[in-house]
């Protein structure tokens, strides 16, 4: 949202045109004769698919919001952003935009090879010359952008067990901007911002951004792709455009960015300050703990409530945007905790006063984020082969059939391998697709309001993780871990696998010669050894109506 702070006169308005906030930014496009040209030339490169995370990044490049870069970080640019937040040339610029991509693709490339780049449904969005081609030290990156290795940290994450291994750097030539669907009215490139201010003459222009939804405290914005457990950016938008109307139309304005967000803290806050300036701001509001990613796995926050603003006023004239400090709003500082505590109220279904939010604002959260009793949710059982999986899953999906009120699916290990995996053997690649198909059958069931029970053996933990994060974007995910022996399980032998394991007659065998890791934090850990199964059935409802997913009584 941006927001004018002095009226101007007509008579400044000539000076106004000049101002380097409102000049025309350079963009990658090329004009639209030679894009028609280039996408046929482009249909016989060598294509990469891009991630939801790159389209942002490259529209934003292309589009002049990532002004200076020219495309994705060469080598020397990356080490020299990740050493000292400034490309190579010296300029500050505080993230690392890189292309990631498999070992095979990168294998595949010649020097200074031109490439493709297409979005999910193999539309050509842009060309690059490969110039560089290399494997980084994705720890070295980690520590010195996010001042962290561990992979509760969302980038970190990212970086280490999502992010392709090698890194391409070049020049990106710009041939079309990617289509969205939503809100098109409410997007805007740089210069599309940069020409409505020099319109309306606005010189002094704040901005501010939030991932949450607003309340009185900030009637402010946000966008792009965010992070899990955030209210969805259809509902976010509908929110900020409900807040928009107690603004003067002549002083506010929304603009919808695709920034995809690293939670960076004080990295990110100036990052945000440079984009903010490419789009035609003078000033920004940074809060307390801007882009804070939360907790650490020790509980810990990552940054320190003032780091980012410490940061941003460090740089600020280097920016050449100033920062206003968040603190000076009484209001809030005294409500930090603001965002949270309307996200939680909203999920049990408690009242919010109208002291806290805008009564528009929470009638559209309702609408689309119903108390948590209401909403879908996936039951993730995880345990070795003979564990009593299965058994707990059925005799919980009686108990919640009994109850009602939401649609129960069973996504049993067997059953998916019949009906989804039937191609697949065990392998860790095989494994792991099968486990992100039940993933995102189960993120499809949460979505539309009903309950998901997955039984699998789902042996790896990033993979459990990644679909923990397909899911929690919908609804909660709760991790029971059966944790039944091994010893137990291959004494038991329900299936006499086990035997014909032990025997060399099965290769790959989870906890016989195959690994199985342990979940660390699941939601909650049963174990049919001490425990019969309908007892265990009972702990996962007690779990569920603790978590408020089902009403208790
Ligand atoms: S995984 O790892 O999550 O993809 O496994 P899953 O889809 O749950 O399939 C496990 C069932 O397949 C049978 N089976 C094996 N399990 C483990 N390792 C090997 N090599 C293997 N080969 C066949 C076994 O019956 C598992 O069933 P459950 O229901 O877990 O006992």
């Amino acid at each position: 949202m941006e927001r004018q702070t002095r009226p101007t006169s007509r008579t400044e308005k000539a000076e106004e045109m000049m101002l380097p906030n409102l000049a025309p930014i350079p963009e990658l496009y090329v004009s639209y004769e030679s894009a028609q040209k280039l996408k046929l030339e482009a249909a016989d490169l060598v294509s990469w698919d891009l991630t939801p995370r790159q389209i942002c990044d490259l529209e934003l490049l292309m589009n002049g919001g990532f002004n200076p870069l020219k495309g994705f970080l060469t080598e020397a640019d990356y080490d020299s952003v990740v050493d000292t937040m400034r490309l190579a040339d010296g300029s500050l610029w505080p993230m690392p935009i890189t292309l990631d991509v498999s070992e095979e693709f990168a294998a595949g490339l010649e020097e200074n090879q031109d490439i493709a780049l297409r979005d999910e449904e193999g539309v050509i969005l842009a060309t690059m010359t490969v110039t560089d081609n290399w494997t980084p030290d994705k720890a070295r990156e980690a520590g010195k952008v996010f001042g962290t290795e561990d992979d509760a940290h969302p980038a970190v994450n990212y970086l280490f067990n999502q992010a392709g291994k090698v890194y391409l750097g070049g020049p990106v030539t710009g041939i079309q901007p990617p289509t969205h669907y939503d809100f098109r009215g409410r997007r805007d490139t740089p210069n599309e911002l940069r020409a409505h201010f020099r319109k309306l003459g606005w010189r002094r222009v704040v901005a501010f951004q939030t991932r949450n939804p607003l309340h009185r405290a900030h009637q402010e914005l946000t966008f792009g792709m965010t992070k899990p457990g955030d209210v969805d950016h259809f509902t976010r938008v509908r929110c900020y455009e409900a807040v928009l109307d107690k603004y003067t139309q002549s002083t506010t304005t929304m603009s919808l960015l695709n920034l995809a967000m690293r939670m960076g803290g004080p990295r990110e806050a100036v990052w945000h300050g440079l984009i903010r300036k490419n789009h035609g701001c003078t000033h920004f509001i940074v809060g307390r703990d801007h882009a804070g990613p939360g907790k650490d796995s020790k509980g810990e926050d990552f940054y320190g409530p003032y780091d980012a603003q410490d940061l941003f006023r460090a740089c600020q004239d280097e920016i050449g945007v100033e920062m206003v400090d968040f603190k000076h709003m009484v209001y809030v500082q005294e409500r930090a905790q603001y965002g949270t505590e309307l996200r939680r109220r909203l999920a049990e279904g408690l009242e919010i006063p109208e002291w806290f939010s805008f009564p528009e604002v929470v009638s559209e959260l309702r609408r689309t984020r119903p108390p948590r009793a209401k909403q879908g949710f996936t039951v993730f059982f995880t345990g070795f082969s003979g564990s009593g999986k299965s058994t707990i899953a059925n005799a919980l999906m009686v108990k919640l059939m009994e109850m009602g009120g939401r649609p129960v699916t069973l996504l049993d290990g067997d059953i998916v391998r019949k009906n989804l995996s039937s191609e697949l053997g065990f392998s860790k690649e095989h494994r792991d697709l099968n486990i992100r198909r039940i993933g995102y059958v189960a993120s499809e069931i949460t979505k539309n309001g009903g309950i998901a029970l997955c039984a699998p053996i789902a042996p790896y933990a990033s993979t459990r993780r990644a679909v923990r994060e397909e899911i929690e974007q919908f609804g909660a995910f709760v991790e029971v871990h059966v944790s039944t022996s091994i010893e137990e399980c291959e004494r038991r032998d329900r299936k006499g696998l086990y035997k014909l394991a032990r025997a060399g007659k099965i290769k790959e065998f989870t906890g016989i010669s195959d690994p199985y890791e342990v979940p660390a934090n699941p939601e909650l850990r049963v174990d049919t050894e001490s425990v019969d199964v309908d007892n265990c059935a009972h702990q996962v409802i007690l779990k569920l109506e603790s978590m408020g997913l089902i009403a208790a009584g």
